[in-house]
């Protein structure tokens, strides 16, 4: 805060000063000063200086291209992919050659028309001709791409209701996430947060038939080539889940249930085997080879090798550990998915297991006997 003030005094009193210069120069009538005005050297200057500022444009552009083209998303992983990325280059493709257009007249018009001592603008109220031309054109390029737009996301966003998905909902909170699967009957069961208890975290209605083989868990399987339906929901502020990989995305609203669809097309393993994922963990993990020498040397633990995953993420700066909003996703063939499912114990159960008594324990006074009963009848409930 002293800094602050510090700062903000500086800053008042170089204003001052630089008033109290101009009042000085105001008061020194009778001397002519046109260094204020720009001469024929300062326009030529300036126009120089324009093409300078094009070029920088342009170099900037194709550095970035190669520098970091090579960081933008690669092959998608849902059937849907290649529209998004299909629409995402049409959009990029004509930016760039708006640009490289716009930018080149706009720099060169400025060159050509710099000020020249004596002469004189022209002046030109309108031009219909010319203003249909520069409103019709951007009108009908922009009302395509739209309409493309629109048409793709309808699509997308399409979901039959007679159509065999997977339901699962994804529950965000700060910072994490969780999901739920319908099970065996392929209906959530209903939700509510003030629902919410001990092992119950995303508040499902228990007493809800739907709700009985509903699974809980903390990373997320999905099958290969079936399309699985994501109703999300939020605990406490605006989150969005964000599959990079899927090309999905969509807002989690605290009060209302979003959704969408996709149908995954590589599994995990599928996706790791691909030329472009191979190199770019080759390259990753030389990195990460590198920096655990210097960490060993210090005497500190080597880093892990890196491997592919798929990731859920959180796009929406949601708080503090926003940036570690994350759950691993993996892409199962229909098999595998179906066995990883059936292992896993239904939120009814787990909830049983939670309030289950607690078996003393031997040897403190307890009842031996009664306790490894209690436990007899845990292991009962639990199937
Ligand atoms: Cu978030």
């Amino acid at each position: 805060m002293e800094i602050l003030l510090v700062i903000l005094v500086l800053v008042l009193l170089s204003i001052a000063l630089w008033q109290l210069t101009k009042i000085f120069d105001l008061t020194q009538v009778g001397e002519k000063d046109d260094s204020q005005v720009a001469n024929d050297g300062d326009n030529n200057t300036q126009g120089y200086l324009m093409f300078g500022f094009l070029a920088f444009i342009y170099i900037f552009t194709i550095y970035g291209l190669i520098k970091w083209g090579p960081l933008v998303l690669h092959t998608p992983a849902s059937a849907h992919g290649a529209t998004v990325d299909n629409l995402m280059n049409i959009t990029w493709v004509l930016i760039f050659f708006v640009q490289a257009v716009t930018q080149v007249l706009v720099h060169y018009f400025s060159f050509k028309y710099r000020g020249k001592q004596g002469q004189k603008a022209l002046y030109l109220a309108d031009n219909n001709k010319l203003e249909v031309i520069w409103s019709g054109i951007p009108a009908i390029v922009l009302a395509g791409l739209i309409l493309y737009g629109l048409y793709a996301w309808t699509n997308i966003m399409f979901v039959d209701e007679n159509e065999d998905t997977i339901e699962i909902e994804l529950y965000a909170q700060q910072f994490k996430w969780t999901a739920r699967y319908a099970g065996t009957d392929n209906v959530l069961g209903k939700a509510n947060v003030r629902l919410i208890e001990g092992v119950n975290t995303l508040g499902v209605d228990l007493s809800d038939p739907n709700a009985q083989d509903d699974i809980v868990v903390s990373e997320l399987h999905i099958p290969k080539g079936k399309k699985v339906h994501f109703k999300i929901r939020s605990q406490d502020v605006l989150h969005s889940a964000y599959f990079p990989h899927f090309r999905a995305q969509m807002n989690c609203v605290p009060g209302m249930v979003t959704e969408f669809a996709f149908v995954p097309t590589l599994t995990s393993d599928e996706y790791r085997a691909l030329p472009f994922m191979v190199e770019k963990v080759k390259k990753i993990n030389a990195l990460r080879e590198a920096k655990s020498k210097v960490l060993v040397a210090e005497g500190k633990t080597a880093l892990d090798p890196y491997t592919f995953d798929y990731l859920l993420l959180c796009n929406k700066i949601c708080g503090a550990s926003h940036y570690n909003m994350q759950m691993k996703v993996i892409v199962d063939t229909p098999e595998d998915f179906k066995k990883w499912l059936s292992d896993k114990p239904t939120l009814v159960q787990e909830v049983k297991t939670a309030n289950a008594p607690k078996p003393a324990e031997p040897g403190v006074g307890a009842d031996t006997t009664k306790a490894k009963d209690t436990a007899a009848i845990v292991k009962i409930a639990m199937k």
